[in-house]
């Protein structure tokens, strides 16, 4: 751990003086969210505070990373008090790739309405929180989006008990006319509330629509009955529906998710704060690692023997002379650090999702080879 920590410092400082011997001057802007931001030059861009994420998050020794307050398969906390979940994984891969170890996070519970303030102030490194890359979350927000770790869509829940026109299969035409004057609940500060209200004005639904705070408020109020509907992205509404059945709410098994194809594309992932490109690139490249070694067959159990599988795993794992982690401020074995404590995107997916009959197969969640949109550039 001294020997990584010591070898970051000086790539780190490297940096540093690379930046201070150029001519170019550093230019200061200040942000849409007023953070006043060094812009140097060769895309190196630091804090106010001076430091990139990266060298916070090596000087601290732990990885800051928000999560929902409860998203089945993305981020829960089980009986023990862990968080677990593909989100939350997708945190221990970055703490991974980082600092060596997959269990120095320190998880921030956040509310979808919470979550762009915490990542703004600092209070988090990263992001990790079912959130929607939309235009203006990345345009208006200081904040960029890193890349897509699972492909959503908005789809609405109903119990055909008390709403009996409601079925699998309907259009998004027919769902409309079935939730027409019913009072549909979700939680605030999210995409899901813009989608449902401007979905049935399109359509001509009469809705109320009421917010709560946390998803799962929409959740009691929907098995009380007071509100007809419940919305979010569909991997939500499988889960809470999953999740019910299996502690034996009454009728949980009949409830309806509608309509067949998703009312919006919800395309979800890890979020940093803008003009940290350091940072952006050690975070997505974690990410990128976690779909090339699924590419090459590599799995967490077979990482140690498949260092040198194919060039550009031993590229990647840091063991090819023309490895390029040293040169993102990562040590050389950043990536292998990842898949063998955390697993290749597959297994990730697998762990979270599988228990939750959130099926890979046919669905954007695949691979680009076999029909997804999954896809890494080459590491190279
Ligand atoms: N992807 C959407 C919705 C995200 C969202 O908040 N989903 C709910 C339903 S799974 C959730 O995370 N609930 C947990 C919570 O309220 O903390 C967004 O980015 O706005």
């Amino acid at each position: 751990m001294m020997k990584r920590l010591a070898l970051l410092f000086a790539v780190l400082a490297l940096v540093a003086a690379a930046c201070g011997s150029s001519d170019e001057a550093a230019e200061t802007t200040t942000t849409a969210a007023g953070t006043e931001t060094t812009v140097a030059d060769a895309g190196q861009e630091t804090t106010d505070t001076g430091e990139s994420t990266l060298e916070t998050v090596v000087n601290r020794g732990t990885l800051k990373c928000g999560i929902s307050t409860g998203a089945p398969g993305f981020s829960e906390t089980d009986p023990q008090g862990n968080s677990t979940g593909l989100d939350a994984d997708y945190c221990r891969a970055v703490a991974a790739a980082v600092l060596g170890d997959a269990t120095a996070v320190e998880f921030r519970q956040l509310t979808a309405a919470e979550r762009f303030a915490a990542l703004d102030t600092g209070e988090i490194d990263v992001l990790m929180r079912n959130t929607t890359w939309t235009q203006s979350r990345d345009g208006d927000l200081a904040l960029d989006f890193v890349a897509t770790t699972f492909y959503d869509g908005q789809q609405i829940m109903g119990n055909p008990a008390t709403l009996t026109s409601l079925k699998e299969g309907m259009t998004a035409e027919e769902a409309f006319a079935a939730i027409d004057g019913g009072i549909v609940c979700t939680n605030a500060g999210t995409t899901t509330e813009k989608n449902i209200s401007e979905g049935a004005a399109q359509s001509g639904a009469s809705i109320s629509l009421e917010t709560v705070e946390n998803f799962s408020e929409a959740m009691d109020k929907f098995i009380a009955g007071t509100c007809d509907l419940v919305t979010t992205d569909g991997s939500g509404l499988f889960g809470h529906r999953s999740a019910n059945i299996a502690a034996g709410t009454e009728g949980a098994e009949n409830w309806v998710i509608f309509p067949d194809a998703p009312i919006s594309k919800e395309p979800l992932g890890p979020v940093v704060r803008q003009n940290d490109s350091t940072w952006m690139d050690v975070v997505q490249w974690t990410v990128f690692a976690t779909f090339i070694a699924e590419e090459n067959g590599v799995t967490a159990a077979s990482a140690e023997a498949d260092k040198e599988k194919t060039p550009e795993i031993a590229r990647l794992f840091g063991v090819a002379d023309d490895e390029v982690q040293t040169k993102m401020g990562l040590s050389a074995d950043a990536f292998f650090q990842v898949i063998s404590q955390v697993g290749n995107y597959g297994e990730i997916y697998e762990r979270n999702l599988g228990p939750l009959n959130l099926k890979r197969d046919g669905t954007r969640n695949m691979q680009w080879y076999d029909g997804g949109l999954i896809y890494a550039p080459p590491a190279r």
